[in-house]
């Protein structure tokens, strides 16, 4: 890759700090995202990727998911970092290069930075600006902290500069964000992992449970309809990027255990037969047909870990919440 080379250039910032972030940027792939775009709508059933789910909106109604009295596994996994901070830092040790794809805001490392005390904190997000914002704040707030700050999609792999420091690195992949991912590239994406941890390195990684169906049923079916406005507003980002003119009023929001698969699916159902123009081509919807947005699955603890094993990593230690509804598993490379 060509960014993989290039140095990563300091960014001017006003403030304190400025030696202590750097910021590399992988080249756009744009034109890209149209065309994953048409080829899950093009395919049986119809599909979008979960990522398309983020545009500004989207972002802030995650947000205000994560604050609703059904959805459990922000305030879950929260919970786990605070009470067993000293646990985890105690396993890990400081001086850690620690690496977080999908970094967002980077709220959630910010509850294990003080125990942590990594060598350099390097966040990969695929927005700049979040990725940015976030990067300035940290190292104004924590005026040991370095930061290498990367904007690119982590989802095609992980080329980190060069440049990075040497160190035992630690890979921080909270949130169970791996439930998104399907079996298959769940496999892959922690063998990425593995690969980018190298020798010594660690992965600390958040990953929704099993439970009782009514109770993961209802976290994705919220009373005040915010899940479903994060649904059907992936549609109103896919006619951005691809210009496209879903109306949003003649879908709805569906979302419901699988047993068979493990795992929440969403969808959006089409209320009519419908045909929308995407770009220069038209799909046509049959009244009750789904658009499938997204799947969640649920471990149990074995069965993540006997995923992990088969991508390289040793399992060493699982802490768990009050209810035991959500685990954050330490695994070593
Ligand atoms: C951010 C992928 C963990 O699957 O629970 C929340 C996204 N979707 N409500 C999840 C989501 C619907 C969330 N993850």
């Amino acid at each position: 890759m060509a960014y993989m080379n290039a140095p990563a250039a300091p960014i001017p910032l006003d403030g304190e700090g400025e030696s202590r972030l750097s910021f590399v940027r992988q080249p756009r792939s744009s034109v890209n995202a149209v065309s994953e775009i048409l080829a899950g709508l093009a395919s049986q059933p119809k599909s979008l990727s979960p990522k398309f789910f983020y545009d500004s909106l989207g972002a802030s109604l995650f947000d205000r998911i994560t604050v609703l009295p059904e959805y459990y596994l922000t305030r879950s996994e929260r919970d786990i970092f605070k009470r067993y901070e000293s646990h985890i830092a105690a396993a890990l040790g400081t001086g850690r290069i620690l690496i977080e794809p999908g970094s967002g805001s980077s709220e959630k490392v910010e509850l294990l930075l003080n125990a942590l005390r990594p060598g350099a904190y390097v966040p990969l997000e695929i927005t700049e600006s979040h990725v940015l914002e976030a990067s300035r704040n940290l190292v104004k707030r924590y005026p040991w902290l370095t930061v290498h700050a990367i904007c690119a999609d982590y989802t095609g792999g992980m080329d980190l500069p060069a440049s990075l420091p040497p160190g035992q690195r630690l890979l921080f992949f909270p949130g169970s964000t791996i439930g998104n991912f399907e079996p298959a590239d769940a496999s892959r994406f922690l063998r990425e992992m593995h690969r980018v941890c190298g020798d010594g390195g660690s992965l600390l990684i958040g990953v929704d449970l099993r439970k009782d169906e009514a109770v993961l049923n209802a976290a994705y079916n919220d009373s005040e309809g915010i899940t479903a406005r994060f649904n059907r507003n992936i549609l109103t980002h896919v006619n951005r990027l691809a210009d496209a003119d879903f109306d949003i009023e003649q879908f709805q929001h569906m979302a419901f255990f699988n047993p068979i698969e493990s795992r929440i699916e969403m969808h959006l159902e089409s209320l009519k037969d419908q045909c929308v123009r995407v770009g220069a081509r038209e799909v046509q919807l049959e009244a009750g047909e789904r658009i499938h947005t997204e799947n969640s699955y649920k471990y149990t603890v074995e069965g993540f870990q006997d995923v992990a094993r088969l991508a390289g990593f040793t399992p060493r230690e699982t802490w768990y919440d009050e209810a035991g509804w959500f685990s954050v598993q330490l695994l070593d490379a």
